[in-house]
C-alpha cells in the first residue's frame, strides 16, 4: 500500500504558570514580588525529509503533543521553554487543519520547516504586576494554551511530469524505457496500484522526475478505481502526458481513450486542463496503429502535439523527451496548486463571541478568546478574579450579557467554566 493521506492530533505545549512569590531577605521585611513567568510551550513543526517517500509513519502514531512550558519560579526565575517537537514529513505533503479545509502547509523542499501548532506563552509572574498603586501584587496569569487541532496530510508527489492514461496503455513500460524505475507490466489492466517515479536523465546534469501514475478510469475524478487519489498527484505535475494505446482492441478508439481521461482531468480540477499537455501515441509498432494515428491526428486538429512511439522498441522517446524539456524549462519551479489562508490563531480571534441559551435555561458563551484568558486565569486567586473581571468590562462583556438578556443569578458557561451572574 502506498500511503499519500494521513490525519493526526497536534497539541502545541501549553505555556507554564507564572507565580506569585516575594522577595525575602535578610533586614527586608516585606520584600517586593519576585514570582517570574512560565516558560513558552513547545510548538510542533513540520519539517521536510527528502528520504521519506510516503505517509505510513502516521498510520502507526495519531497524536503528537509538544511538551509544556516549566512554571515560573520564586526571585524572578523563569520557568524553561517547552522544546519543540519536529515531525518529519516527505516533500510534497500538503498540510490542512481537518475541520476546516484551511491550508497550513505545502512542504516542497528538503529541510523546510514550517510551525504548525504554536506553544502557548508562559503565564506573567506576579513581578510584572507591580505598580505603583499595587507594589505587592498577589496575581499570576497561568500559561496560555497552546493550539491544538486535528491535522489531514496529503502527500502530492513532486513529479514534473505525470503520465496519465487508460490501464494497459504502456505507462509503467514508458517509464521503465526512460528512467531506472522498475514497476511491474503486464499485459492487463489496473497492474500499477501505487506512483512510482523515476529520474530521466537528458545528460550533462539535465534531469527530470517522472510519475507513473495508476490507471485512471471513467469516474476517476468522483473516486472510481481509486481515480480520485492519484489524481491528486497530477496536481503537482508541471507537464502532462498522455500515454495512448494504439493497438486495435474492443470498441475503443483513441481519441476516445483522450477524451476520457481528458474530461476527468477538467472535472478533477479544471486547472490541470490549462497545463502543458502532451500526447505519446503508444505501441506504433504494432499493425494498423499508423492508420489509427492519421484519425488521431485529425480529430485533435492539432490542439495537442502527439508524439507517436514505441515503449517496447524505443522508437520516437528521445525526439518526445526533448520536447518535455523544452516545456520544462518554461514552466515555474514548482506548481502551486492552493493559497496558504492559515493564521496561528493563538491570539487573535474573529468573532468576540457567540451568547446562547440552552435547553435548561443556562447562558452558552462561545468565545475563543474569552476561554483563552480563563484558562490563563487561577480562578482560586480573588486578585485574579478581579483581574479577568475588569479584562471582561473592558471587552464588553458585561454589557453584551446584559443586552442579551441574562438576569441576576443566571448560570453563564463561558467554555468549561460554570458562573453565577451577579451585578
Ligand atoms: N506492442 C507493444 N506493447 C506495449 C507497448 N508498451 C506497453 N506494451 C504492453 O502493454 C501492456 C501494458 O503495459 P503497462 O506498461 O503495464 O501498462 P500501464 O499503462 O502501466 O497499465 P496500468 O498499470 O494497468 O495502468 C503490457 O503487456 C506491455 O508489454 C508497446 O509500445 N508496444
Ligand atoms: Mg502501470
Amino acid at each position: 500500500m502506498f500511503y499519500d493521506y494521513a490525519k493526526i492530533f497536534v497539541k502545541g505545549g501549553d505555556g507554564g504558570n507564572g507565580v506569585v512569590a516575594f522577595r525575602r531577605e535578610k533586614y527586608v521585611p516585606y520584600g517586593g514580588p519576585a514570582g517570574g513567568d512560565g516558560g513558552r510551550g513547545g510548538s510542533v513543526i513540520a519539517v521536510g525529509d527528502g528520504s521519506l517517500k510516503t505517509l505510513v509513519d502516521f498510520r502507526y502514531r495519531q497524536h503528537y503533543k509538544a511538551p509544556r512550558g516549566a512554571h515560573g519560579m520564586g526571585k524572578n526565575m523563569f520557568g524553561a521553554a517547552g522544546e519543540d517537537m519536529y515531525i518529519k514529513v516527505p516533500v510534497g505533503t500538503v498540510l490542512k487543519k481537518a475541520e476546516t479545509g484551511e491550508l497550513i502547509a505545502d512542504i516542497t523542499e528538503d529541510g523546510q520547516e514550517v510551525v504548525i501548532a504554536k506553544g502557548g506563552r508562559g503565564g506573567r509572574g506576579n513581578s510584572r504586576f507591580a505598580s505603583a498603586k499595587n507594589k505587592a501584587p498577589e496575581v499570576a496569569e497561568k500559561g496560555e494554551p497552546g493550539e491544538e487541532f486535528w491535522l489531514t496530510m496529503e502527500l502530492k508527489l513532486l513529479a514534473d511530469v505525470g503520465l496519465v492514461g487508460l490501464p494497459n496503455a504502456g505507462k509503467s513500460t514508458l517509464i521503465s524505457r526512460i528512467s531506472a524505475a522498475r514497476p511491474k507490466i503486464a499485459d492487463y489492466p489496473f497492474t500499477t496500484l501505487s506512483p512510482n517515479l523515476g529520474v530521466v536523465d537528458m545528460g550533462d546534469h539535465r534531469n527530470f522526475v517522472v510519475a507513473d501514475l495508476p490507471g485512471l478510469i471513467e469516474g476517476a475524478h468522483e473516486g472510481a478505481g481509486l481515480g480520485f487519489r492519484f489524481l491528486r498527484h497530477v496536481e503537482r505535475n508541471k507537464v502532462i502526458l498522455h500515454v495512448i494505446d494504439m493497438s486495435e482492441y474492443e470498441e475503443r478508439t483513441p481519441f476516445g481513450d483522450f477524451e476520457l481521461i481528458f474530461n476527468e482531468l477538467k472535472q478533477y480540477k479544471e486547472a490541470l486542463t490549462k497545463r502543458p499537455q502532451l500526447i505519446a501515441a503508444n505501441k506504433m509498432e504494432l499493425p494498423g496503429a499508423e492508420e489509427r494515428l492519421a484519425e488521431l491526428r485529425e480529430q485533435i486538429g492539432g490542439k495537442y502535439e502527439i508524439y507517436p512511439i514505441s515503449a517496447v522498441t524505443g522508437e520516437g522517446i528521445d525526439k518526445l523527451l526533448w520536447r518535455i524539456w523544452e516545456e520544462l524549462e518554461k514552466a515555474p519551479a514548482i506548481v502551486q496548486t492552493e493559497e496558504i489562508s492559515f493564521k496561528h490563531t493563538v491570539a487573535e480571534v474573529e468573532e468576540k463571541w457567540n451568547i446562547s441559551r440552552d435547553e435548561y435555561g443556562s447562558w452558552i458563551v462561545k468565545s475563543p478568546e474569552l476561554e483563552k484568558l480563563i484558562k490563563m486565569t487561577d480562578l482560586d486567586n480573588d486578585e485574579a478574579v478581579a483581574r479577568l473581571q475588569r479584562k471582561m468590562d473592558k471587552m464588553g462583556f458585561e454589557e453584551a450579557l446584559r443586552e442579551a438578556g441574562v438576569q441576576v443569578g443566571d448560570t453563564v458557561f463561558v467554555g468549561d467554566e460554570e458562573f453565577e451572574y451577579s451585578e
